[in-house]
């Protein structure tokens, strides 16, 4: 048989295995091959700016008019993801929330997990997380775990803003998005509500607390954070991600959340990180400072107030080339998603306790795909 005939061949077998509802693997070849050395990043890098995102929060108050059962809350859409599914990366979503004076958002709760990094805060503002009160101070960080209730309220006369994130498209993804509205405003605060972090991690627990596998309301007060990254003065830390602290699990010493991982990461003045990329996506808030996200192809210009996203398997450095003043970041991370599977890499070296990317097989690969290989294979 000619080369010729074989191919047609092929093609019509192809064009009926697809009315039976079959295809073969030889189809999907190509994309195995785009992924030798890696992924392709869903998504690019980029940066929202903080006056545009105030200004979009402004004009969508306009426009949505006061909240009630629905969210002020404006999502980054990564440029690079496209359709009503896309988010900020693949696997999360995340944006701002803006709660004016007097508002409740009503109560309900879903099986994303959610993270409330607090960037506009009030002693006031709070947010009840089954039962229980999480006050919103400036820079604090809350965490309202899948399926737990949840409704914010505003009774101070300022308005309070936050930087939501939560794990939507790896739900999407798995097709485990469940919704629930409370059918009320808010929800019932119980009378003695533990105490964050302080009562559910110290040595010394109540025995009456009902095990929740984790999943705690849980505040991380910002004058606790600050006074961990003092205790590291002048400490450079990674050459990659700078002096990176974890928000861990109190109870566990896992990750924040079982699928997201916060992190509060202080680049020292003049810290210029070494080039790196991983499995994992991630997203910034600049709490302090200012900096530059340089990929291979640009340099991106961050300052306080600014959000920015690094897509997975993205090569890139954080830069403070600032000579007096740290840079102080909220960083948002899916690795969870990744380790439970060894499925989160790092490139050129597993800095953070993770595995090597698999590497290429020495002698490097031979092209070993060109048309016809497989039946020249066989025909042998
Ligand atoms: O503030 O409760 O962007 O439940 C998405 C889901 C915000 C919220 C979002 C939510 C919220």
């Amino acid at each position: 048989m000619t080369d010729t005939e074989a191919s047609l061949r092929l093609e019509e077998f192809d064009a009926h295995a697809a009315t039976i509802n079959l295809q073969g693997q030889w189809k999907a070849e190509a994309h195995l091959i785009k992924a030798i050395g890696g992924p392709a990043p869903a998504g690019i890098p980029f940066r929202w700016k903080r006056d545009e995102l105030a200004q979009a929060m402004d004009e969508a108050t306009v426009a949505l008019g006061p909240v009630d059962t629905a969210r002020r809350h404006l999502t980054c859409i990564n440029p690079g993801l496209k359709g009503p599914a896309a988010g900020t990366t693949h696997t999360m979503s995340a944006g701002l929330q803006l709660v004016k004076p007097g508002e409740v958002c009503w109560s309900h709760r879903h099986s994303m997990a959610a993270i409330r990094f607090v960037t506009q805060g009030n002693p006031d503002a709070y947010t009840a997380v089954d039962g229980e009160k999480l006050i919103m101070e400036d820079f604090d960080l809350l965490l309202t775990p899948r399926f737990s209730w949840h409704d914010h309220h505003n009774p101070s006369d300022q308005d309070v803003v936050w930087l939501d994130g939560l794990d939507v498209g790896l739900l999407r993804g798995l097709g485990a998005v469940f919704y629930e509205p409370y059918g009320e405003s808010s929800q019932h605060i119980r009378e003695r509500a533990g105490d964050g972090i302080g009562t559910r991690s110290h040595w010394l627990r109540p025995t009456w607390e009902q095990d929740r596998g984790g999943r705690l309301p849980i505040r991380y007060p910002w004058r606790e954070v600050k006074q961990r990254l003092d205790l590291y003065d002048g400490v450079e830390g990674s050459p990659y991600d700078g002096l990176a602290l974890r928000y861990a699990n109190p109870v566990n010493g896992g990750p924040t959340l079982p699928t997201l991982d916060c992190w509060v990461q202080r680049l020292l003045p003049g810290f210029s990180g070494l080039p790196h990329r991983r499995s994992s996506s991630s997203i910034s808030f600049v709490i302090q400072g200012s900096g530059q996200l340089v990929t291979d192809d640009e340099v991106i210009d961050f300052a306080q107030g600014d959000v920015f996203v690094v897509p997975n398997w993205t090569t890139h450095r954080l830069v403070n080339d600032s000579d007096a003043e740290p840079t102080i970041l909220f960083t948002l991370t899916d690795i969870p998603m990744y380790t439970p599977f060894g499925l989160f890499y790092e490139e050129p070296e597993d800095i953070i306790g993770a595995s090597l990317a698999p590497a290429n097989p020495t002698p490097p690969l031979t092209p070993i795909y060109r048309e016809g290989a497989f039946y020249d294979r066989d025909e042998k």
